[in-house]
């Protein structure tokens, strides 16, 4: 079977791009109005254009034995109000199921959270990779001026679930403070 024959994909480090790719997905403001904390805010940048926070580019490299997902993100520099764009964040589905993260280009964070509430944070530079365990929540922000770029590898059984990082958040939020990135307690806790 073809699937079942190596392949590869040529990836740019500047844009987070690589071809061939399967799809591609674009979040702006408006897909993540339950994320950001000022909600006067993102109503505006709504009406007012509704701009890209992040893109997904992906391939599944499904055999007929197992996968591997390929997901490459890039993050605008940005920010709504005072909070620094970011990715959603999700738990995997699936109990068993961690994944490698890959800061490629920019700077920032990757927030950590389980279930029982235990928090950790990874500061982000190119060359970072973090390994993400099982039943850990994970979302990344953008706290630099150029695009944040990461590439992901995980398996498609994974599974992603995000109904309770919208809900909930996570316990700290990264938010510019007299020009520099600072954590605060959500206020949804
Ligand atoms: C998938 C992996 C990434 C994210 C991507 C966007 O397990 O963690 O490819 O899907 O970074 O983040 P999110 O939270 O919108 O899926
Ligand atoms: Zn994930």
């Amino acid at each position: 079977k073809k699937e079942d024959y190596p392949i590869s994909v040529q990836f740019d480090f500047n844009t987070g791009v690589f071809e061939p790719q399967e799809k591609s997905v674009e979040r702006k403001v408006s897909d993540m109005v339950k994320m950001f904390h000022d909600k006067t805010a993102v109503e505006s940048m709504i009406k007012a254009g509704d701009p890209l926070v992040y893109e997904i580019f992906y391939y599944g490299f499904k055999t007929s034995a197992s996968d591997m997902a390929l997901g490459t993100t890039r993050i605008q520099p940005g920010k709504v109000g005072d909070e620094y764009y970011m990715t959603k964040g999700h738990f995997h589905e699936a109990f068993d199921q961690p994944e490698i993260y890959f800061c490629v280009k920019g700077e920032g964070y990757l927030l950590m959270e389980t279930r029982e509430g235990e928090f950790q944070a990874e500061k982000w530079t190119p060359g970072t990779i973090s390994h993400i365990p099982p039943m850990w929540a994970h979302r990344v922000v953008n706290t630099g001026k150029e695009p944040l770029v990461f590439v992901a590898t995980y398996h498609l059984a994974a599974g992603h679930t995000y109904t309770e990082v919208e809900e909930k958040g996570f316990l700290k939020c990264l938010v510019e403070k007299d020009g520099k990135a600072t954590f605060v307690l959500n206020d949804k806790r």
